[in-house]
């Protein structure tokens, strides 16, 4: 496949309110991120994705978009917007903004249009059914709600929401709507952005003539519809590509085949995507379906499309906490998680914070909590008659409010985040997690990134290489090569609190090994490798 910027990229993504806030109202901003754009720059990352800035009512944090053209007043102002661009422009780095056009807030002047009549112009932009046998038009929930539709009195039917009920779904039938949403594209691409992160680009398409599904807890059935590949294929027709960009999907419930004709390069449809088969189908860590995973992307996408790699983000758990180890191996797992996702087949990312280490969070009720999918979850369960305490405990470690608390700069009020109230609690461990420690320790998992990110550039084998699995039967030791132009890098990973002993396959000669870097600092290359005890979340690249 050919070379292009963006397989070369690493991604930091900015969740800008819970990054630095820059005029005390308790929220991050724009301006906090340009402030702060030289730590990122000192990272050494390419692309910055930042989530939806966009006016919004924030019942779900900005993915509730009421005006596509102008920024969120607790974000800041298009004018500062533009100074950020301009700065990370600047710093050689790009920028890709989130991008949400598979619903709207209810509160976009297209939904109360649309809302106030059955023949308002804007009627058919949004998803209008009659009620069937006196109740909803099926029987599908959305990921938020017990029912995908809401009754709205006003005309008497139901409007579908995949998300909130502040989040009605736009209808991509529409084509008059399709047009409106490729010319909003175009006004910030025109405005020198380097790409998208596409919100739920597969839920575009529904399901055709909206039948009953037989579980319809399993809602899968929202995405992958026939219909998506037009959508995306007209996208990139009348967008994409007239402008040198990169464009990453989030497909929750995609498989590698499907994948692929999402991300085929023939396909002309997006550039990569993010899989779900791990952040939300994989709860906590299971090396053995890890790797299985990881083969049947590859597999999948060889030659033909580019996956990207996370362990985490703003709606998933920090990765130290929910796949590795938080406690007395924070440090070294979270080195570790980082070696695997700079080593493996794809593009890798960064959230905001995993790269001093941050970890989850347990805050000590549910009104300490944010997260609009927690609460509505909460108060489903509840509502069945069960234990408020125990749902509270079941929710915790998969709370997107994890990964959510501030970034920890330094060990002074509030993590040196906000002179204000925080709009939600700093994780206690600040005085211990956070930037201004890890900038003064060489050893930090900050620069341990650093090292990560500055390999990637000048080692072509961790983009393009050809990627072999030599552990698949291990269940602790993850082991496997990439290979490419003659190089042959060796990727050693113990997920474990013990000891493993690692004995290099017969096939691999180390007698020219070079150690590229591990996350234990006694090891100089000279180490024999024929047999080694892998310590706890050791992990070391050779050379070989
Ligand atoms: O949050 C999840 C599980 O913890 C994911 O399933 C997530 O809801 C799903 O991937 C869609 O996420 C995206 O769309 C949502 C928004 O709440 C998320 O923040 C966004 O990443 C609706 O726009």
């Amino acid at each position: 496949m050919t070379k292009k910027w963006w397989k070369e990229a690493v991604v930091y993504q900015v969740y800008w309110r819970s990054f630095y806030d820059s005029n005390g109202d308790g929220y991050g901003d724009l301006q906090g991120v340009m402030e702060k754009l030289d730590y990122i720059k000192e990272l050494g990352v390419d692309v910055i994705w930042l989530n939806p800035c966009y006016e919004s009512p924030d019942i779900d944090n900005g993915y509730d978009i009421k005006n596509y053209y102008n920024i969120m007043e607790k974000a800041g102002d298009m004018e500062t917007w533009e100074k950020l661009l301009e700065k990370i422009h600047k710093l050689d780095m790009k920028l890709i903004m989130d991008l949400v056009v598979n619903h709207t807030s209810d509160q976009h002047p297209w939904f109360v249009e649309s809302r106030s009549s059955k023949d308002n112009p804007k009627r058919d932009w949004y998803i209008w059914k009659d009620s069937v046998k006196g109740g909803p038009p099926n029987n599908w929930r959305s990921y938020f709600t017990p029912s995908a539709w809401e009754y709205d009195e006003l005309t008497n039917q139901y409007y579908m929401h995949s998300f909130a009920v502040e989040q009605p779904d736009l209808n991509w039938e529409n084509e008059e709507l399709r047009e409106e949403v490729y010319r909003m594209m175009r006004f910030w691409l025109d405005k020198g952005i380097d790409g998208f992160r596409l919100d739920v680009i597969n839920l575009l398409a529904k399901l055709k003539g909206f039948p009953n599904v037989e579980n319809p807890d399993n809602i899968n059935y929202l995405g992958n519809n026939e219909g998506i590949h037009d959508y995306l294929q007209e996208m990139h027709e009348k967008v994409f590509k007239h402008y040198d960009i990169m464009t990453v999907g989030e497909i929750p419930f995609v498989t590698p085949e499907d994948g692929v004709l999402y991300v085929g390069e023939d396909r002309k449809e997006l550039h990569t995507l993010f899989h779900f088969e791990v952040a939300d189908d994989m709860p906590t860590w299971d090396l053995q379906r890890f790797k299985e995973i990881q083969t049947r992307w590859y597999e999948g996408l060889k030659g033909k499309g580019t996956n990207s790699q996370f362990l985490n983000n703003h709606d998933h758990t920090r990765q130290v906490t929910r796949y590795g180890n938080d406690g007395k191996y924070r440090i070294e797992s979270a080195k570790l998680l980082a070696t695997m996702i700079h080593t493996l087949p794809g593009i890798p990312y960064v959230y905001q914070g995993e790269e001093i280490g941050m970890t989850g969070v347990r805050f000590d009720s549910i009104e300490d909590y944010n997260d609009i999918a927690m609460k509505n979850e909460y108060k489903e369960e509840v509502a069945k008659g069960r234990d408020p305490q125990e749902v509270f405990e079941d929710l915790l470690l998969l709370s997107r409010d994890n990964s959510r608390t501030p970034i920890q700069w330094d060990s002074s009020k509030n993590a040196g985040f906000t002179d204000g109230q925080p709009w939600i609690k700093v994780n206690p461990n600040y005085k211990t997690i956070n930037v201004e420690q890890a900038l003064k320790d060489p050893e930090s998992v900050f620069y341990y990134y650093k090292k990560l990110i500055q390999l990637r550039k000048k080692n072509p084998v961790m983009i393009y290489g050809d990627y072999q699995d030599l552990s698949l039967d291990e269940k602790e030791l993850y082991v496997y090569t990439r290979t490419y132009e003659g190089k042959c890098w060796l990727v050693l990973l113990n997920h474990s609190d013990t000891n493993n002993l690692f004995t290099l396959p017969e096939q691999l000669d180390e007698n020219n090994k070079q150690l590229i870097i591990s996350n234990y600092t006694d090891l100089d290359g000279t180490e024999d490798i024929h047999q080694t005890e892998m310590r706890p979340h050791e992990a070391r690249i050779y050379d070989l």
